[in-house]
């Protein structure tokens, strides 16, 4: 990633404090806050803290312990401060601008290879699904990894809902087209929309999951709200966030990544400690929040869950 400026995330961004935000982000409140207490314009005071999402009632949703891990979670406020969602900056302090995303009303188009194309909101698709918590690992491509207790459902659940014809080989992911949303789009050297996808086999694994919520509560918007991928064998840019579009195709799709670099980053995108970026070793791991770094898994330490989907093609290049 950061194929612009090479060592970008070797640098510890997240300790780092732009200061000119958060004085600008004090005085805000501070305005609302004196605004309340005088009593004259309580707006000024609602305006500085979040709208309130109508989806919230849905969390905490019931943890499902078939998918624990042998690790602590990452903190929520280290891991909504480390964020990469290049819509609103190359940086990772992604939390600090945006604001501008707006996640209602939210609607995800479903086309291509099904029997009927249709647009489905993000609150009607939420009572047509159950919630569940997962605890999951992240391995970002960069060399760095976080624990996260999602909340959301599996893909195969929407797949119910969508019905591709049986001719579909793949499913395509993209994300918002909107500058005004995020800013980040106006950088015109990127392959606007972020697109991703998957094979129909990936997508119908069980661990494969739509992502709504995390810590307990509506995803915050760093995370990619309002609904988001994660597929959690695979290098994290696989896992596109804040989806507006959701299609069926039997050609494989040419992810955002992939456009801007083939050389370096693939369709596959599988995580093997083995086999090196082109410009450095994904032997190890940087683990937020942690001094020590920790070995890489082989697919991230789902092996025994999604081994199976590649045999045959290990010597393959499945793993960029
Ligand atoms: N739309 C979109 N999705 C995205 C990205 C992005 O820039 N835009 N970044 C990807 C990368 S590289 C990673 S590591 C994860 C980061 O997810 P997180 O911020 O929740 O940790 O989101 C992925 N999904
Ligand atoms: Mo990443």
């Amino acid at each position: 990633m950061h194929y612009f400026r090479r060592k970008g995330w070797e640098i510890s961004e997240r300790e780092a404090t732009p200061e000119a935000l958060f004085l600008d982000r004090r005085s805000v409140l501070g305005a609302g806050a004196g605004a309340l207490l005088s009593g004259l314009t309580p707006t000024i005071a609602l305006a500085a803290t979040e709208e309130a999402d109508p989806s919230a009632a849905l969390y905490p949703a019931k943890r499902n312990d078939a998918f624990t891990l042998d690790r602590e979670l990452t903190a929520e406020k280290l891991n909504g401060q480390y964020n990469n969602f290049y819509e609103f900056g190359t940086d990772k302090r992604i939390f600090t601008r945006v604001d501008t995303l707006k996640t209602r009303p939210w609607t995800i188009k479903i086309d291509g290879m099904v029997e009927k194309a249709r647009e489905i909101g993000i609150d009607d698709l939420l009572k047509q699904v159950q919630l569940e918590e997962r605890l999951y690992r992240h391995r970002c491509v960069e060399a760095w990894s976080m624990t996260v207790p999602w909340t959301g459902f599996p893909l195969k659940a929407l797949i119910a809902i969508a019905k591709p014809l049986a001719s579909a080989k793949y499913v395509r992911f993209e994300t918002f087209l909107d500058p005004k949303m995020g800013p980040g789009q106006k950088l015109s050297w990127y392959p606007w929309p972020y697109v991703e996808g998957l094979t129909m086999a990936e997508a119908m694994n069980d661990l494969t999951l739509m992502v709504t919520g995390a810590y307990g509560k509506p995803l915050a918007k760093q995370f990619g709200a309002p609904i988001r991928l994660h597929v959690p064998w695979k290098y994290g840019f696989k896992s596109a966030k804040s989806i507006t579009r959701i299609s069926f195709t039997d050609e494989q799709p040419k992810n955002f990544w992939q456009s801007l670099q083939a050389s370096e980053y693939g369709f596959w995108a599988n995580v093997n400690p083995a086999v090196a970026h082109p410009r450095w070793s994904q032997a190890t791991e940087e683990v937020l929040g942690k001094s020590e770094r920790a070995p890489t898994l082989l697919f991230n330490g789902y092996a025994e869950q999604v081994a199976d989907l590649y045999k045959g093609m290990e010597g393959q290049k499945i793993w960029f």
